[in-house]
């Protein structure tokens, strides 16, 4: 189990490096954030361009992912399709090949023959991640097979922070409201059989950038529960005891207003911040105590499952909001039901009626916590409001 939680920390931190060579290579960053201006063909070529970087991501976790666990292979999921039609018409499926340069020469073909792109991308792809073994993941003795797993990808989040990417917000306390630090690159495995996230990988290519060199540096988060067992690359209690709450800026006022008061009318405590998995992360950093997402369809299983296997880690979760509201008019008590864990996300799963990324859409709406006692806050604050 510890070696499958090693090589998502390592193909994490493979696409991090992707993510961070597409901005620092000037082949590449030209093509990345070029004004989307000129022809048909132009635009076309170029909005490509900002999906080849997450499909390449998501083909190199698959690659290197399924290569080291065959049981592994093809329950490997993840937000983008490999499929590609280049400008000349032709189906391109873009894969990881044996060799750096068989991997260009496929990159080439959607690339319009710019070789130079090509092979900048595939040494990326090809080269070693530079990541130092993790020494706690030595003492996590926990039997788990690859068959059990399933793993949800989302190559790049925040993909609209990471293609302006502006580095202006300072942050306040110790959260970006948008920016490069908004962008993460999320991993998580979840159980085949009841769907519960079991561990998870969130790396944030984006954190620092040295003011000499320009080059940023990121970081990389991991959590794993199961079977009783649970272990967090985070360490220490939540930074502040004042509730705060992170959410979309695309929430109603309504849940605004609930999450004002149950932040003791302060506004400055509920903060619009930019990218799902990042704003999981605010959480299990303890940097807030909750996000709360109320919208179907703006979230799907890859968003949630890597930060919610870090949440369980640390004992908290991410909450079915739906399901939650129904017990509460039930009347389970406000404390929820006494040892139970209250009812979660699931990631095996497709929503029935849904087509296409719908079918994964967390429909339901959902509370992200560390603590249970935030948790039920945030319930009855939102019962509340519904009331009203
Ligand atoms: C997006 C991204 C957005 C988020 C949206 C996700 O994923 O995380 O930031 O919207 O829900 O699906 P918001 O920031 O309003 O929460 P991607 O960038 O991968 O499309
Ligand atoms: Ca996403
Ligand atoms: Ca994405």
């Amino acid at each position: 189990m510890a070696e499958i939680l090693a090589s998502l920390l390592e193909v994490a931190e493979k696409a991090a490096n992707i993510a961070r060579v597409c901005r620092a290579e000037e082949a590449l960053f030209r093509l990345l954030v070029e004004e989307k201006t000129g022809d048909d063909k132009n635009k076309k070529f170029l909005s490509d361009f900002k999906t080849l970087a997450d499909v390449l991501i998501q083909e190199a976790i698959k690659h290197y992912v399924g290569k080291k666990f065959p049981g592994l292979a093809g329950h490997i999921y993840g937000e983008e399709s490999n499929k590609f039609t280049n400008s000349l018409g032709e189906t391109v499926y873009i894969e990881v090949r044996a060799t750096p340069a068989d991997t260009a020469e496929l990159l080439t073909l959607v690339l319009d023959g710019n070789h130079q792109a090509a092979r900048l991308l595939a040494e990326a792809v090809h080269s070693d991640s530079g990541l130092a073994p993790d020494p706690r993941l030595k003492d996590i003795a926990v039997k788990l097979e690859p068959e059990d797993l399933g793993v949800w990808v989302d190559p790049i989040d925040s993909t609209n922070q990471y293609i302006e990417g502006a580095s202006d917000d300072k942050g306040r306390g110790g959260v970006f409201e948008h920016g490069l630090q908004c962008v993460t690159v999320l991993v998580g495995a979840y159980g085949r059989h009841d769907g519960l996230p079991i561990m998870g990988v969130v790396n944030q290519p984006f954190v620092r950038r040295d003011p000499q060199t320009g080059r940023w540096s990121g970081k990389g988060f991991w959590g794993l529960c199961y079977d009783g067992v649970r272990v967090s690359s985070i360490q220490g209690p939540p930074h502040s005891v004042d509730l705060s709450v992170v959410m979309s800026g695309s929430e109603g006022e309504h849940v605004r207003l609930a999450m004002g008061k149950l932040c003791g009318g302060d506004s400055e405590r509920v903060r619009l911040v930019a990218g799902a998995g990042y704003k999981a992360l605010c959480v299990a950093e303890g940097f807030v105590s909750a996000y709360v997402c109320t919208k179907p369809k703006t979230t799907y299983a890859w968003d949630s499952c890597a930060p919610h296997a870090v949440l369980r880690s640390l004992g908290g979760g991410v909450a079915n909001l739906r399901r939650c509201m129904a017990s509460y008019r039930q009347g389970v008590t406000e404390r929820g039901e006494e040892g139970k864990e209250p009812p979660q996300l699931v990631y095996h799963q497709p929503f029935p009626n849904g087509k296409g990324a719908e079918m994964w859409a967390n429909m339901d709406g959902f509370v992200a916590y560390r603590s249970p006692a935030v948790l039920q806050a945030a319930l009855l604050a939102l019962a509340e409001c519904e009331r009203t």
